[in-house]
């Protein structure tokens, strides 16, 4: 254990988790279909994550791991108990979109779902834990999919204010915290999973992922109106993949491609932090011929409700180069990143960098100087139980370590973080690969990547030193 001393009272230590990714149950109390019950696990989910969707129903003899997932949804006592045994603050979760709209245009809310999260929430906050809830979270209902073409129709935004205001209204009491979009920057590198978007023959992709991502944009901001006008004190943050990149090298082409490739995932942020279309996202839609719908009303309503606080989520930096030889070395990332001979990889690629976290928050809060919140970070790994079913998964405890203590770092540099929430603190199906042995939990889930397994759980070696990160409020590390 070492010290520091930089965290302040009430930081909002715990975990974060997403309906589709723990749940399962994913046809039961009147939840329809979404997008994420659609991807298999293989290479097909890849090419359906990129918005080739090869049916609107689950086939035949394929494996969907969204729907069982870790049965989160009869199993939710069990888990509150013990993030509660190790002391959680809070708990990110997110809200399935089509347990409350099952088709996403339906007149009335399912009450079935409605009353899940109730109980959800009144099992935190029994433990006096904070619950902080993601409105969307890589899931839209298929059902707008497939007869409105999701985030491209502009009536995606009607659909979103009304699921979000239903969400406000009946727990204007019992959340504070709420993130319109995860990972909003998604959309531009995962298509389908950000957004639901299926392309058709002959349509410019870019267009249209710039023209949902206007229309995301517009949601958020109505329901940042929308929550503020029900409770006044709830905070409303955006929610952004975030990650340095850093050029290659000092040629300042390399620089101005790293600022550029930045700018992409920051666009999203200042529109919805700055509250205005930035004008290098102009320049860049000249360029690329792209024009975008908008309706009069937009630029106020983008200008006038901004968010309270920016989510991300920082798992890795990347770096870029604009020379062809050296562009050749890729790593496993959405991102594109190539290789970084300064950092080690985890087992999927993605670099380890606990400076590079640093680095984010101070960017962050350069920027936009507004309170963060850290919503996700940690390390997908393959962890293997000893003969006595114990797991010591240090490499885990190193990888959080170095990033919480880098975290103290950037507090100390004055950036003003609320919260931690770190990535999957029980083993849940990963987002990319669909896998269960991706993992990245302090409690062990016994699940194979073929869906086989008891789901009983199980502390790793990491429970008890998360539990002396909290108790010590940081202190201890
Ligand atoms: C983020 C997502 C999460 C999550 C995490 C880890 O992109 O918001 O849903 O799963 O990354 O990624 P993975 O599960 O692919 O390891």
């Amino acid at each position: 254990m070492i010290d520091s001393m930089a965290f302040p009272k009430g930081f909002l230590w715990g975990g974060a988790i997403a309906a589709n990714q723990a749940e399962g149950a994913y046809l039961e109390d009147g939840k329809g279909l979404t997008t994420v019950d659609l991807l298999p696990t293989g290479d097909k989910r890849f090419e359906i994550m990129m918005g080739n969707l090869p049916s609107y129903e689950p086939l035949e003899g394929e494996f969907y791991p969204s729907h069982e997932a870790i049965d989160f949804y009869h199993r939710y006592k069990e888990d509150i108990a013990l993030f509660a045994e190790m002391g959680f603050k809070s708990l990110r979760l997110s809200i399935s979109w089509a347990r409350i709209y099952p088709n996403g245009d339906d007149s009335t809310p399912n009450e079935a779902g409605l009353q899940f999260y109730d109980d959800i929430f009144d099992e935190l906050l029994k433990y006096g834990i904070e619950p902080v809830v993601t409105i969307a979270h890589f899931d839209v209902p298929i059902n707008l999919v497939k007869n409105y073409g999701s985030w491209k129709n502009r009536k995606l935004v009607d659909f979103f204010e009304k699921y979000a205001t239903t969400l406000f209204e009946r727990y204007k009491d019992k959340v504070k915290y709420w993130m319109t979009f995860n990972e909003i920057n998604m959309l531009l590198h995962l298509p389908f999973v950000g957004a639901g978007l299926v392309f058709e023959e002959g349509e410019d992709k870019l267009e249209v992922k710039y023209q949902a991502a206007h229309h995301q944009l517009i949601a958020s901001s109505l329901a940042v109106k929308a929550g503020h006008e029900i409770n006044p004190n709830m905070k409303i943050g955006c929610m952004l993949a975030a990650g340095q990149t850093y050029p290659y090298s000092c040629n300042p082409d390399d620089v101005f491609d790293a600022m550029e490739k930045d700018r992409d995932s920051f666009f999203f942020i200042d529109v919805q932090s700055r509250g205005k279309y930035p004008g290098y996202a102009k320049r860049f839609f000249k360029d690329k011929n792209i024009s975008i719908k908008m309706e009069e009303q937009d630029e106020a309503l983008l200008a006038e409700y901004t968010v309270d606080y920016i989510g991300f989520s920082y798992y890795a930096s990347r770096t870029t180069s604009t020379n062809p030889e050296i562009n050749k070395q890729t790593s496993g990332n959405v991102f594109g990143s190539i290789e970084n001979p300064y950092l080690e990889k985890s087992e999927w690629g993605w670099t380890i960098d606990p400076k590079g976290f640093r680095i984010t928050a101070n960017q962050l809060y350069d920027r936009y100087q507004k309170p963060l919140f850290v919503v996700e970070n940690g390390l997908g790994a393959i962890d293997i139980p000893e003969e006595d079913g114990e797991i010591k998964d240090d490499y885990r405890i190193d990888y959080l370590r170095k990033h919480v203590l880098e975290m103290s770092e950037a507090i100390e540099d004055g950036v003003e973080i609320i919260g931690y929430t770190s990535w999957g603190p029980i083993d849940i199906v990963s987002a990319s690969t669909g896998e269960m042995k991706k993992r990245y939990g302090y409690i062990y889930v016994d699940k194979d990547n073929e869906g086989n397994g008891t789901l009983n759980r199980s502390k790793k070696k990491s429970f008890d030193w998360y539990k002396e990160v909290i108790v010590s409020n940081g202190e201890k590390v």
